[in-house]
């Protein structure tokens, strides 16, 4: 098989860096990128091409790296939208601009990414979507409701994509993570909206202790994680001779809470049926 080229977003840590090193052991080529290119210079010694992207750059610039990614081999096969972070808080200590600004990153930056590949993978007849979404769009937590709910907006657009995209021959990815090791929840990484309200500020505590206890101790090995995922997208070991479904949810924690919420909302909907 001829190699592939992968596009992938937020390469300086996590689920990003190990999807580069993960391509490139297979023998596919990767232009990674990061919002701060310095931080992937070293990656550029591993073998993969680097580019500046910040998924929220507005439309010209978005449009100009797309241009600049296709320069490097003339084609990309497959684009990863990874970039990600968690904003935690109150409902009602949440603004306006802190929900814009985590749905422009987990939302909005993956679609106008993906609006501007496609009329490439449409051209080419071929090409492969993943979105690096998460478990947790199916399972809001207090204080959790920004990035839940990003996840869970995320998970509602790619449904609709997957099916447009399948007939002209172009599959779209769902990963649903559970939790994993990476610098997602590392406390230099998440935000947390202060609280306005003395009745919140023991919960607020709560969050912030939360992030630091949880960080470093996640069930998911992310080198294994994204193996299965750079299998599922070459077709190669597990996925070989299989069909690859949509949504992979990945990680025991994660396909649990999948497995919990839809036993719950099954069991809610036969419950309260006969009302209707
Ligand atoms: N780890 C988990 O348990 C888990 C579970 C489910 C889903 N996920 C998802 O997996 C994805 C990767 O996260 P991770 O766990 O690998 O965390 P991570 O180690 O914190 O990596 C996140 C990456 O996203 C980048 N990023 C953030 N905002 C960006 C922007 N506006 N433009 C470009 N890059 C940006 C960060 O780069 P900078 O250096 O520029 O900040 C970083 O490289 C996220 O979408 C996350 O929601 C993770
Ligand atoms: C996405 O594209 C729209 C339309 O060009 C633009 O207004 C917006 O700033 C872009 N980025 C985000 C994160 O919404
Ligand atoms: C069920 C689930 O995955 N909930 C997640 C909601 O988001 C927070 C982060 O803000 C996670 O810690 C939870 O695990």
């Amino acid at each position: 098989m001829a190699p592939l080229v992968w596009l992938i977003t937020g390469t300086s840590s996590g689920f990003g860096l190990f999807f580069v090193h993960s391509v490139l052991a297979h023998g596919d080529k990767v232009i990674a990128t990061a919002r701060t290119l310095s931080k992937i210079q070293h990656l550029k010694e591993a073998g993969a091409d680097i580019m500046q992207l910040d998924v929220t750059a507005p439309q010209a610039e978005l449009d100009a790296k797309v241009k600049e990614a296709m320069g490097f081999y003339g084609k990309v096969d497959v684009l990863v939208n990874n970039a990600g972070y968690v904003q935690t808080g109150n409902w009602e200590d949440l603004s306006h601009e802190d929900l814009l600004a985590i749905f422009n990153t987990n939302v909005f930056g993956p679609i106008n990414l993906t609006r501007l590949i496609l009329p490439y993978f449409r051209k080419q007849h071929a090409g492969t979507i993943v979105f690096m979404g998460s478990s947790a769009a199916w399972q809001g937590n207090p204080g959790a409701s920004a990035y839940n709910g990003s996840k869970a907006a995320l998970q509602g657009m790619v449904e609709g994509l997957q099916q447009e995209m399948a007939p002209p021959g172009i599959k779209t990815l769902l990963i649903e993570a559970g939790s994993f090791r990476t610098e997602l929840l590392d406390p230099k990484n998440v935000k947390l909206a202060p609280t306005n309200f003395k009745e919140y500020e023991k919960y607020n505590n709560w969050l912030k202790g939360l992030a630091k206890s949880l960080n470093g101790a996640q069930v998911g090995d992310t080198r294994k994680g994204v193996e299965t995922v750079v299998d599922a997208v070459k077709g190669k070991g597990w996925a070989e001779g299989k069909e690859v479904p949509f949504r992979l949810v990945l990680g025991s924690d994660g396909i649990k809470t999948v497995v919990d919420k839809a036993k719950e909302v099954i069991a809610l909907c036969e419950k309260w049926s006969d009302l209707f």
